[in-house]
Protein backbone atom coordinates (compact mmCIF):
# COMPACT_ATOMS: atom_id res chain seq x y z
CA UNK A 1 0.00 0.00 0.00
CA UNK A 2 1.59 3.35 -1.07
CA UNK A 3 1.92 6.13 2.12
CA UNK A 4 -0.77 7.82 3.31
CA UNK A 5 0.14 11.30 2.33
CA UNK A 6 -1.56 14.92 3.13
CA UNK A 7 -0.72 17.69 1.92
CA UNK A 8 -2.48 20.78 2.62
CA UNK A 9 -2.09 24.97 2.76
CA UNK A 10 -2.39 26.68 6.03
CA UNK A 11 -5.57 27.32 7.46
CA UNK A 12 -8.23 30.39 7.29
CA UNK A 13 -10.86 30.99 9.36
CA UNK A 14 -11.76 34.14 8.73
CA UNK A 15 -14.68 32.80 6.46
CA UNK A 16 -13.20 35.09 3.18
CA UNK A 17 -11.01 33.95 0.78
CA UNK A 18 -7.67 35.14 0.25
CA UNK A 19 -8.70 38.69 -2.80
CA UNK A 20 -6.05 39.45 -4.48
CA UNK A 21 -7.66 43.16 -5.40
CA UNK A 22 -9.32 43.32 -1.87
CA UNK A 23 -5.28 43.42 -0.81
CA UNK A 24 -4.64 45.98 -3.31
CA UNK A 25 -6.97 48.52 -2.88
CA UNK A 26 -9.09 50.53 -0.18
CA UNK A 27 -11.97 51.33 -2.05
CA UNK A 28 -14.93 51.26 -0.03
CA UNK A 29 -17.46 51.78 -2.43
CA UNK A 30 -17.03 49.34 -5.54
CA UNK A 31 -13.88 47.12 -6.63
CA UNK A 32 -13.86 43.75 -8.86
CA UNK A 33 -12.57 40.60 -6.69
CA UNK A 34 -10.28 38.57 -7.73
CA UNK A 35 -10.78 35.41 -4.90
CA UNK A 36 -8.27 32.69 -4.41
CA UNK A 37 -10.07 29.67 -4.92
CA UNK A 38 -7.53 27.41 -5.41
CA UNK A 39 -3.54 26.44 -4.44
CA UNK A 40 -1.36 26.37 -7.99
CA UNK A 41 1.44 24.44 -6.02
CA UNK A 42 -0.81 21.81 -4.89
CA UNK A 43 -2.87 21.19 -7.98
CA UNK A 44 0.30 20.51 -9.95
CA UNK A 45 1.88 18.35 -6.82
CA UNK A 46 -1.81 16.36 -6.93
CA UNK A 47 -1.56 16.13 -10.72
CA UNK A 48 1.62 14.64 -11.08
CA UNK A 49 1.30 12.34 -7.83
CA UNK A 50 -2.42 11.69 -7.49
CA UNK A 51 -1.43 9.65 -4.76
CA UNK A 52 -1.28 12.21 -2.64
CA UNK A 53 -4.34 14.02 -1.12
CA UNK A 54 -4.77 17.82 -0.94
CA UNK A 55 -6.47 20.66 1.21
CA UNK A 56 -7.28 23.61 -0.06
CA UNK A 57 -7.44 27.10 2.64
CA UNK A 58 -9.19 24.55 4.55
CA UNK A 59 -10.47 25.79 8.45
CA UNK A 60 -8.58 24.57 11.20
CA UNK A 61 -11.53 22.53 12.04
CA UNK A 62 -11.00 21.03 8.54
CA UNK A 63 -7.81 20.41 9.48
CA UNK A 64 -8.48 18.80 12.52
CA UNK A 65 -11.13 16.54 10.89
CA UNK A 66 -8.91 15.36 7.94
CA UNK A 67 -6.32 14.54 10.50
CA UNK A 68 -8.29 12.01 12.09
CA UNK A 69 -8.08 9.88 8.94
CA UNK A 70 -4.63 9.12 10.16
CA UNK A 71 -1.43 9.69 7.53
CA UNK A 72 2.23 8.56 7.09
CA UNK A 73 3.32 12.41 6.17
CA UNK A 74 1.63 15.74 6.42
CA UNK A 75 3.02 18.53 4.17
CA UNK A 76 2.16 21.89 4.73
CA UNK A 77 2.11 24.66 1.86
CA UNK A 78 2.87 28.38 2.92
CA UNK A 79 4.71 31.24 2.06
CA UNK A 80 6.23 33.56 4.46
CA UNK A 81 3.13 35.44 6.35
CA UNK A 82 1.91 32.31 7.14
CA UNK A 83 4.85 30.82 8.93
CA UNK A 84 2.77 30.89 12.62
CA UNK A 85 0.06 28.70 11.18
CA UNK A 86 2.23 26.05 9.45
CA UNK A 87 3.97 26.17 12.44
CA UNK A 88 0.82 25.79 14.39
CA UNK A 89 -0.74 22.71 12.36
CA UNK A 90 2.59 21.14 12.18
CA UNK A 91 2.52 20.49 16.23
CA UNK A 92 -1.57 19.41 16.02
CA UNK A 93 -0.27 17.06 13.39
CA UNK A 94 2.77 15.59 15.77
CA UNK A 95 0.15 15.59 18.94
CA UNK A 96 -1.91 13.08 16.74
CA UNK A 97 0.92 11.13 15.92
CA UNK A 98 1.93 11.79 12.55
CA UNK A 99 5.41 10.72 11.78
CA UNK A 100 6.44 13.20 9.63
CA UNK A 101 5.80 16.59 8.50
CA UNK A 102 7.20 18.44 5.80
CA UNK A 103 7.18 22.04 4.60
CA UNK A 104 7.21 23.17 1.19
CA UNK A 105 6.53 26.34 -1.01
CA UNK A 106 8.03 29.78 -0.34
CA UNK A 107 7.60 30.14 3.45
CA UNK A 108 10.08 26.83 3.40
CA UNK A 109 12.74 28.69 2.91
CA UNK A 110 13.25 30.61 6.45
CA UNK A 111 16.56 28.89 8.04
CA UNK A 112 14.88 29.49 11.66
CA UNK A 113 12.24 27.65 11.49
CA UNK A 114 12.57 24.52 9.52
CA UNK A 115 13.76 22.60 12.62
CA UNK A 116 9.91 22.41 12.88
CA UNK A 117 9.78 20.03 10.33
CA UNK A 118 11.38 16.56 9.70
CA UNK A 119 11.79 17.97 6.21
CA UNK A 120 12.10 21.13 3.98
CA UNK A 121 11.22 21.17 0.38
CA UNK A 122 13.39 24.18 -1.46
CA UNK A 123 11.73 24.92 -5.17
CA UNK A 124 9.23 23.10 -7.33
CA UNK A 125 8.64 19.77 -5.51
CA UNK A 126 7.41 16.89 -8.03
CA UNK A 127 10.60 15.58 -8.75
CA UNK A 128 11.42 15.28 -5.39
CA UNK A 129 8.11 14.15 -3.91
CA UNK A 130 7.84 11.28 -6.23
CA UNK A 131 10.47 9.24 -5.03
CA UNK A 132 8.60 8.81 -1.89
CA UNK A 133 6.07 6.54 -4.10
CA UNK A 134 8.75 5.12 -5.52
CA UNK A 135 8.43 6.47 -9.10
CA UNK A 136 9.92 9.91 -10.70
CA UNK A 137 8.16 12.37 -12.80
CA UNK A 138 9.27 12.79 -16.90
CA UNK A 139 7.33 15.59 -18.18
CA UNK A 140 5.73 17.56 -15.92
CA UNK A 141 1.89 17.68 -16.42
CA UNK A 142 -0.03 20.77 -16.16
CA UNK A 143 -2.89 20.99 -14.12
CA UNK A 144 -6.29 22.87 -14.80
CA UNK A 145 -6.00 26.29 -12.55
CA UNK A 146 -9.36 27.79 -13.15
CA UNK A 147 -10.51 31.30 -11.43
CA UNK A 148 -12.77 33.88 -11.95
CA UNK A 149 -13.38 37.57 -11.46
CA UNK A 150 -15.97 38.81 -9.48
CA UNK A 151 -18.31 41.64 -8.39
CA UNK A 152 -20.04 42.64 -4.91
CA UNK A 153 -23.19 41.42 -6.44
CA UNK A 154 -21.28 38.25 -7.21
CA UNK A 155 -22.04 38.52 -10.61
CA UNK A 156 -19.05 36.78 -12.06
CA UNK A 157 -17.34 38.94 -15.09
CA UNK A 158 -14.97 36.40 -16.30
CA UNK A 159 -13.58 33.11 -15.95
CA UNK A 160 -10.10 32.14 -16.91
CA UNK A 161 -7.87 29.14 -17.19
CA UNK A 162 -3.89 30.00 -15.45
CA UNK A 163 -0.80 29.17 -17.26
CA UNK A 164 2.15 28.43 -16.16
CA UNK A 165 4.73 28.12 -19.04
CA UNK A 166 8.22 27.96 -17.53
CA UNK A 167 9.37 27.88 -13.98
CA UNK A 168 12.27 29.46 -11.97
CA UNK A 169 14.49 32.85 -12.51
CA UNK A 170 18.18 33.55 -12.33
CA UNK A 171 17.69 37.39 -12.90
CA UNK A 172 18.98 37.98 -9.10
CA UNK A 173 17.33 41.18 -8.00
CA UNK A 174 18.28 41.53 -4.72
CA UNK A 175 14.70 41.76 -2.92
CA UNK A 176 13.52 38.87 -4.35
CA UNK A 177 13.58 34.94 -2.98
CA UNK A 178 12.77 33.47 -6.73
CA UNK A 179 16.68 33.20 -7.36
CA UNK A 180 17.14 31.11 -4.29
CA UNK A 181 14.00 29.35 -4.44
CA UNK A 182 14.60 27.53 -8.25
CA UNK A 183 17.42 30.34 -10.15
CA UNK A 184 17.51 27.39 -12.76
CA UNK A 185 14.77 28.41 -15.40
CA UNK A 186 13.02 25.11 -16.86
CA UNK A 187 10.59 25.45 -19.17
CA UNK A 188 6.82 23.31 -18.93
CA UNK A 189 6.83 21.05 -21.82
CA UNK A 190 4.77 22.55 -24.79
CA UNK A 191 3.20 19.15 -25.66
CA UNK A 192 1.76 19.66 -21.41
CA UNK A 193 1.14 23.32 -22.08
CA UNK A 194 -1.34 22.24 -25.30
CA UNK A 195 -2.84 19.92 -23.12
CA UNK A 196 -4.30 22.45 -20.53
CA UNK A 197 -5.31 24.63 -22.79
CA UNK A 198 -7.08 22.41 -25.23
CA UNK A 199 -8.74 21.29 -21.80
CA UNK A 200 -9.80 25.21 -21.11
CA UNK A 201 -10.87 25.58 -24.81
CA UNK A 202 -13.55 22.25 -24.55
CA UNK A 203 -14.94 23.24 -21.44
CA UNK A 204 -15.66 27.16 -22.56
CA UNK A 205 -12.76 28.98 -21.08
CA UNK A 206 -11.47 31.16 -23.81
CA UNK A 207 -9.20 33.34 -21.89
CA UNK A 208 -5.97 32.28 -20.52
CA UNK A 209 -3.43 34.63 -17.62
CA UNK A 210 -0.02 33.65 -17.84
CA UNK A 211 1.53 34.06 -14.36
CA UNK A 212 5.51 32.91 -14.66
CA UNK A 213 7.55 34.60 -13.21
CA UNK A 214 9.64 35.76 -16.08
CA UNK A 215 7.73 35.05 -19.23
CA UNK A 216 9.78 35.65 -22.51
CA UNK A 217 12.90 34.89 -20.37
CA UNK A 218 13.23 32.28 -22.57
CA UNK A 219 11.87 33.89 -26.33
CA UNK A 220 11.91 30.84 -28.28
CA UNK A 221 9.73 28.99 -25.58
CA UNK A 222 7.36 32.09 -25.20
CA UNK A 223 7.36 32.80 -28.61
CA UNK A 224 6.07 28.94 -29.37
CA UNK A 225 3.46 29.36 -26.48
CA UNK A 226 1.99 32.74 -28.10
CA UNK A 227 1.52 30.39 -31.44
CA UNK A 228 -0.60 27.50 -29.69
CA UNK A 229 -2.85 30.61 -28.27
CA UNK A 230 -2.87 31.86 -31.54
CA UNK A 231 -3.75 27.92 -33.07
CA UNK A 232 -6.86 27.43 -30.05
CA UNK A 233 -8.09 31.06 -30.85
CA UNK A 234 -7.32 31.83 -27.42
CA UNK A 235 -7.46 35.26 -25.67
CA UNK A 236 -4.19 35.90 -23.47
CA UNK A 237 -2.59 38.14 -21.25
CA UNK A 238 0.84 37.74 -18.92
CA UNK A 239 3.01 38.65 -15.94
CA UNK A 240 6.50 39.65 -18.29
CA UNK A 241 9.31 42.00 -18.18
CA UNK A 242 8.81 44.68 -19.77
CA UNK A 243 11.88 43.92 -22.10
CA UNK A 244 10.30 41.14 -23.74
CA UNK A 245 6.87 42.89 -24.17
CA UNK A 246 8.36 45.88 -26.23
CA UNK A 247 9.38 43.41 -28.24
CA UNK A 248 6.40 41.80 -29.25
CA UNK A 249 3.58 44.05 -28.40
CA UNK A 250 2.89 45.81 -31.80
CA UNK A 251 3.10 42.24 -33.49
CA UNK A 252 0.42 40.91 -31.61
CA UNK A 253 -1.64 44.02 -31.15
CA UNK A 254 -1.03 43.89 -35.85
CA UNK A 255 -2.12 40.44 -35.66
CA UNK A 256 -5.61 41.28 -33.28
CA UNK A 257 -6.30 44.19 -35.76
CA UNK A 258 -6.02 42.00 -38.84
CA UNK A 259 -7.95 38.80 -37.55
CA UNK A 260 -10.90 41.27 -36.80
CA UNK A 261 -11.55 38.94 -33.47
CA UNK A 262 -11.03 40.16 -29.54
CA UNK A 263 -8.55 36.57 -28.96
CA UNK A 264 -4.81 37.34 -29.09
CA UNK A 265 -2.79 39.20 -26.72
CA UNK A 266 -4.99 41.34 -24.11
CA UNK A 267 -2.90 42.97 -21.85
CA UNK A 268 0.11 42.65 -19.07
CA UNK A 269 1.36 42.57 -14.92
CA UNK A 270 4.88 44.33 -15.20
CA UNK A 271 7.23 44.76 -12.67
CA UNK A 272 7.33 48.79 -12.46
CA UNK A 273 8.70 48.26 -8.42
CA UNK A 274 9.81 52.18 -8.66
CA UNK A 275 9.77 55.17 -10.87
CA UNK A 276 13.92 56.36 -9.75
CA UNK A 277 16.19 54.34 -11.64
CA UNK A 278 19.00 54.81 -9.19
CA UNK A 279 16.64 52.55 -7.18
CA UNK A 280 16.18 50.09 -9.33
CA UNK A 281 19.91 49.85 -10.09
CA UNK A 282 20.34 49.35 -6.43
CA UNK A 283 17.80 46.66 -6.78
CA UNK A 284 19.77 44.67 -9.51
CA UNK A 285 16.35 44.79 -11.63
CA UNK A 286 18.65 45.34 -14.45
CA UNK A 287 15.74 47.68 -16.43
CA UNK A 288 15.22 51.22 -17.22
CA UNK A 289 12.66 52.92 -15.51
CA UNK A 290 11.82 54.66 -19.32
CA UNK A 291 11.86 51.31 -20.87
CA UNK A 292 9.33 50.47 -18.35
CA UNK A 293 6.84 53.24 -18.32
CA UNK A 294 6.87 52.99 -22.11
CA UNK A 295 6.01 49.69 -22.15
CA UNK A 296 2.94 50.64 -20.25
CA UNK A 297 1.96 53.57 -22.52
CA UNK A 298 2.51 51.20 -24.81
CA UNK A 299 0.01 48.60 -23.78
CA UNK A 300 -2.63 51.27 -23.00
CA UNK A 301 -2.26 53.07 -26.67
CA UNK A 302 -3.41 49.64 -27.95
CA UNK A 303 -6.31 49.93 -25.16
CA UNK A 304 -4.68 46.47 -23.30
CA UNK A 305 -5.02 45.68 -19.91
CA UNK A 306 -2.10 46.92 -17.52
CA UNK A 307 -1.35 45.79 -14.10
CA UNK A 308 1.88 47.17 -11.92
CA UNK A 309 3.63 46.07 -8.87
CA UNK A 310 5.24 48.67 -7.13
CA UNK A 311 7.24 49.01 -3.89
CA UNK A 312 7.11 51.64 -1.45
CA UNK A 313 9.70 52.37 1.81
CA UNK A 314 13.52 52.21 0.34
CA UNK A 315 15.47 53.85 2.77
CA UNK A 316 16.10 57.07 1.01
CA UNK A 317 11.62 57.16 0.95
CA UNK A 318 10.23 59.81 2.85
CA UNK A 319 6.65 60.32 3.56
CA UNK A 320 6.78 63.66 1.30
CA UNK A 321 8.91 61.40 -1.77
CA UNK A 322 6.46 58.84 -1.73
CA UNK A 323 3.60 60.94 -1.79
CA UNK A 324 5.11 62.78 -5.01
CA UNK A 325 5.63 59.35 -6.43
CA UNK A 326 2.27 58.12 -6.07
CA UNK A 327 0.60 61.29 -8.06
CA UNK A 328 3.17 60.04 -10.57
CA UNK A 329 1.89 56.49 -10.31
CA UNK A 330 -1.49 57.38 -10.52
CA UNK A 331 -0.86 58.93 -13.19
CA UNK A 332 -0.07 55.48 -15.53
CA UNK A 333 -4.19 55.26 -14.77
CA UNK A 334 -3.08 51.24 -14.43
CA UNK A 335 -6.12 49.06 -14.41
CA UNK A 336 -4.82 47.36 -11.06
CA UNK A 337 -1.28 48.49 -9.24
CA UNK A 338 0.20 46.28 -6.94
CA UNK A 339 1.73 48.44 -4.13
CA UNK A 340 4.33 46.59 -1.54
CA UNK A 341 5.93 47.81 1.38
CA UNK A 342 9.62 47.16 0.58
CA UNK A 343 10.04 43.77 2.82
CA UNK A 344 13.57 41.63 3.41
CA UNK A 345 13.16 37.91 3.06
CA UNK A 346 14.69 35.03 4.38
CA UNK A 347 18.09 34.63 1.88
CA UNK A 348 17.90 37.41 -0.30
CA UNK A 349 20.74 39.98 -0.40
CA UNK A 350 18.07 42.63 0.34
CA UNK A 351 17.86 40.67 4.18
CA UNK A 352 21.63 40.55 4.81
CA UNK A 353 21.69 44.55 3.98
CA UNK A 354 19.08 45.76 6.19
CA UNK A 355 19.61 43.52 8.94
CA UNK A 356 23.14 44.97 9.06
CA UNK A 357 22.37 48.72 8.59
CA UNK A 358 19.25 49.23 9.82
CA UNK A 359 18.30 46.05 11.97
CA UNK A 360 14.86 43.67 10.84
CA UNK A 361 12.95 44.17 14.52
CA UNK A 362 9.59 42.52 13.59
CA UNK A 363 9.08 38.80 14.40
CA UNK A 364 5.60 38.24 13.83
CA UNK A 365 6.15 36.54 10.20
CA UNK A 366 2.15 37.90 9.25
CA UNK A 367 3.58 41.20 9.13
CA UNK A 368 6.10 40.23 6.09
CA UNK A 369 2.96 40.61 3.47
CA UNK A 370 4.62 43.31 1.44
CA UNK A 371 1.99 45.68 3.62
CA UNK A 372 4.04 46.02 7.08
CA UNK A 373 6.71 47.70 7.85
CA UNK A 374 9.34 44.88 9.75
CA UNK A 375 12.44 46.77 10.10
CA UNK A 376 13.85 50.23 11.35
CA UNK A 377 13.32 52.81 8.12
CA UNK A 378 15.73 56.06 8.48
CA UNK A 379 12.69 58.35 8.23
CA UNK A 380 9.57 56.31 8.69
CA UNK A 381 7.83 54.62 11.74
CA UNK A 382 5.62 50.94 11.52
CA UNK A 383 2.41 52.59 12.16
CA UNK A 384 2.75 55.73 9.68
CA UNK A 385 4.17 53.67 6.70
CA UNK A 386 0.69 51.20 7.17
CA UNK A 387 -1.35 55.19 6.81
CA UNK A 388 1.03 56.00 3.90
CA UNK A 389 0.28 52.24 2.31
CA UNK A 390 -3.34 53.34 2.83
CA UNK A 391 -3.11 56.57 1.34
CA UNK A 392 -0.84 55.49 -1.26
CA UNK A 393 -3.51 52.46 -2.44
CA UNK A 394 -6.69 54.89 -2.42
CA UNK A 395 -4.32 56.98 -4.99
CA UNK A 396 -3.58 54.75 -7.33
CA UNK A 397 -7.05 52.76 -7.17
CA UNK A 398 -9.59 55.74 -6.28
CA UNK A 399 -13.55 54.33 -6.88
CA UNK A 400 -13.45 55.16 -10.49
CA UNK A 401 -11.00 52.60 -11.15
CA UNK A 402 -12.92 49.42 -11.99
CA UNK A 403 -15.03 52.09 -14.11
CA UNK A 404 -12.47 53.06 -16.42
CA UNK A 405 -10.89 49.51 -16.74
CA UNK A 406 -14.91 48.32 -17.70
CA UNK A 407 -14.66 51.15 -20.15
CA UNK A 408 -11.62 50.31 -21.67
CA UNK A 409 -12.52 46.71 -22.23
CA UNK A 410 -15.73 47.65 -23.73
CA UNK A 411 -14.19 50.19 -26.39
CA UNK A 412 -11.16 47.71 -27.32
CA UNK A 413 -13.82 44.98 -28.09
CA UNK A 414 -15.37 47.17 -29.93
CA UNK A 415 -12.36 48.66 -31.56
CA UNK A 416 -10.78 45.19 -32.51
CA UNK A 417 -14.17 43.39 -32.89
CA UNK A 418 -16.90 45.84 -33.76
CA UNK A 419 -20.48 45.00 -32.68
CA UNK A 420 -19.43 40.90 -32.42
CA UNK A 421 -16.48 42.15 -30.06
CA UNK A 422 -18.81 43.82 -27.89
CA UNK A 423 -20.89 40.38 -27.94
CA UNK A 424 -18.02 38.52 -27.56
CA UNK A 425 -17.19 40.34 -23.74
CA UNK A 426 -20.69 39.74 -23.09
CA UNK A 427 -20.27 35.82 -23.50
CA UNK A 428 -17.14 36.53 -20.92
CA UNK A 429 -20.37 37.09 -18.42
CA UNK A 430 -22.21 34.76 -19.72
CA UNK A 431 -19.32 32.02 -19.56
CA UNK A 432 -18.38 32.73 -16.12
CA UNK A 433 -21.71 32.58 -14.17
CA UNK A 434 -23.00 28.93 -16.24
CA UNK A 435 -19.48 27.57 -15.78
CA UNK A 436 -19.52 24.01 -13.94
CA UNK A 437 -17.78 24.73 -10.78
CA UNK A 438 -17.36 21.13 -10.11
CA UNK A 439 -15.56 20.90 -13.28
CA UNK A 440 -12.57 23.41 -11.57
CA UNK A 441 -11.85 20.62 -9.16
CA UNK A 442 -10.93 18.26 -11.79
CA UNK A 443 -7.13 17.28 -13.27
CA UNK A 444 -6.60 15.88 -16.02
CA UNK A 445 -5.74 12.07 -16.85
CA UNK A 446 -2.34 11.08 -15.83
CA UNK A 447 -0.77 9.92 -19.13
CA UNK A 448 0.52 12.22 -21.63
C1 LIG B 1 0.35 33.31 -8.40
C2 LIG B 1 0.97 33.99 -7.21
C3 LIG B 1 0.13 34.53 -6.26
C4 LIG B 1 -1.35 34.36 -6.33
C5 LIG B 1 -1.70 32.97 -5.74
C6 LIG B 1 -2.73 32.33 -6.56
C7 LIG B 1 -3.03 30.94 -6.15
N1 LIG B 1 -4.24 30.60 -6.39
O1 LIG B 1 -2.23 30.18 -5.63
C8 LIG B 1 -1.86 35.52 -5.43
C9 LIG B 1 -2.16 36.70 -6.30
C10 LIG B 1 -3.06 35.22 -4.59
C11 LIG B 1 -0.61 35.81 -4.61
C12 LIG B 1 -0.65 36.55 -3.46
C13 LIG B 1 0.46 36.81 -2.70
N2 LIG B 1 1.73 36.55 -3.01
CO1 LIG B 1 2.22 35.56 -4.55
N3 LIG B 1 2.91 34.77 -6.08
C14 LIG B 1 2.36 34.11 -7.06
C15 LIG B 1 3.41 33.62 -8.04
C16 LIG B 1 3.47 34.57 -9.23
C17 LIG B 1 3.24 32.21 -8.55
C18 LIG B 1 2.98 31.17 -7.46
C19 LIG B 1 2.55 29.87 -8.07
O2 LIG B 1 1.39 29.51 -8.03
N4 LIG B 1 3.47 29.17 -8.72
C20 LIG B 1 3.20 27.93 -9.41
C21 LIG B 1 3.15 26.75 -8.46
C22 LIG B 1 3.05 25.46 -9.22
O3 LIG B 1 4.35 26.75 -7.75
P1 LIG B 1 4.43 26.82 -6.15
O4 LIG B 1 3.25 27.46 -5.60
O5 LIG B 1 5.74 27.37 -5.81
O6 LIG B 1 4.37 25.28 -5.76
C23 LIG B 1 5.46 24.40 -5.98
C24 LIG B 1 6.50 24.39 -4.84
O7 LIG B 1 6.45 25.52 -4.02
C25 LIG B 1 6.25 23.13 -4.10
N5 LIG B 1 5.27 23.14 -3.00
C26 LIG B 1 4.23 23.94 -2.81
N6 LIG B 1 3.57 23.59 -1.69
C27 LIG B 1 4.18 22.53 -1.19
C28 LIG B 1 3.90 21.77 -0.05
C29 LIG B 1 4.73 20.69 0.25
C30 LIG B 1 4.43 19.88 1.45
C31 LIG B 1 5.83 20.36 -0.60
C32 LIG B 1 6.72 19.23 -0.28
C33 LIG B 1 6.10 21.13 -1.73
C34 LIG B 1 5.27 22.20 -2.02
O8 LIG B 1 5.75 22.24 -5.10
C35 LIG B 1 4.90 22.98 -5.98
C36 LIG B 1 4.90 22.34 -7.33
O9 LIG B 1 6.18 22.31 -7.88
C37 LIG B 1 4.69 33.71 -7.15
C38 LIG B 1 5.96 33.94 -7.90
C39 LIG B 1 6.75 32.66 -7.99
N7 LIG B 1 7.95 32.82 -8.25
O10 LIG B 1 6.35 31.56 -7.77
C40 LIG B 1 4.36 34.82 -6.18
C41 LIG B 1 4.90 34.70 -4.75
C42 LIG B 1 4.76 33.28 -4.32
N8 LIG B 1 4.00 35.54 -3.98
C43 LIG B 1 4.59 36.18 -3.04
C44 LIG B 1 3.95 37.07 -2.15
C45 LIG B 1 4.85 37.87 -1.25
C46 LIG B 1 2.58 37.18 -2.15
C47 LIG B 1 1.76 38.08 -1.24
C48 LIG B 1 2.17 38.12 0.22
C49 LIG B 1 1.87 39.44 -1.92
C50 LIG B 1 1.04 40.54 -1.46
N9 LIG B 1 1.59 41.32 -0.60
O11 LIG B 1 -0.05 40.68 -1.94
C51 LIG B 1 0.36 37.48 -1.36
C52 LIG B 1 0.14 36.45 -0.24
C53 LIG B 1 -1.10 35.68 -0.40
C54 LIG B 1 -1.47 34.94 0.81
N10 LIG B 1 -1.65 35.58 1.93
O12 LIG B 1 -1.62 33.76 0.77
C55 LIG B 1 6.05 35.88 -2.99
C56 LIG B 1 6.33 34.88 -1.86
C57 LIG B 1 7.42 35.31 -0.98
C58 LIG B 1 7.34 34.59 0.35
N11 LIG B 1 8.43 34.60 0.96
O13 LIG B 1 6.38 34.08 0.83
C59 LIG B 1 6.30 35.31 -4.43
C60 LIG B 1 7.44 34.31 -4.51
C61 LIG B 1 6.59 36.50 -5.35
C62 LIG B 1 7.93 37.14 -5.06
N12 LIG B 1 8.93 36.83 -5.85
O14 LIG B 1 8.05 37.91 -4.15
N13 LIG B 1 0.48 35.28 -5.19
S1 LIG C 1 11.73 40.03 -9.33
FE1 LIG C 1 11.17 38.89 -11.18
S2 LIG C 1 12.93 39.22 -12.57
FE2 LIG C 1 13.65 39.77 -10.51
S3 LIG C 1 14.61 37.86 -9.73
FE3 LIG C 1 12.45 37.91 -9.01
S4 LIG C 1 11.33 36.73 -10.53
FE4 LIG C 1 13.31 37.28 -11.47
Amino acid sequence: MPPRVLFTTVYNDSGELYDYIGANSRSRWFRFYWPRIQSFGLRFLKQNIPEIEILEYPSMEEYRRKLEDGWDVVGLSFYLNGTHEAIEMAEIAREKGVPEIWAGNYGALTPEIQGHFDKSFIGYAEGQVAPYFGRQVGKVIHPPLIEYLNTPFNVKLNIYGILFTTRGCGVGCKFCQTPVFCNKPTPIPLESIERVIAYYKENGINVVVIEDENFGGNRRHADRVVDLFEEYDMVWGCMARADYLRERIDQWADRKRRSGRLSGFTGAAIGIENLHQETLDQMKKKEGTEEIIETVKKLQKYGMGSIGYYMIGFEEDTEESIREDMTKLAELKLDITQVCVITPLPQTPLWNEIAEKYGIFDADYHHFDGKHLVWNHPHITPPRMEQILDRSLKTVYPWSAPLRTSGRVWFSAYKYGGLKGLGEVASYITRANNFDWSRASRLLDANI
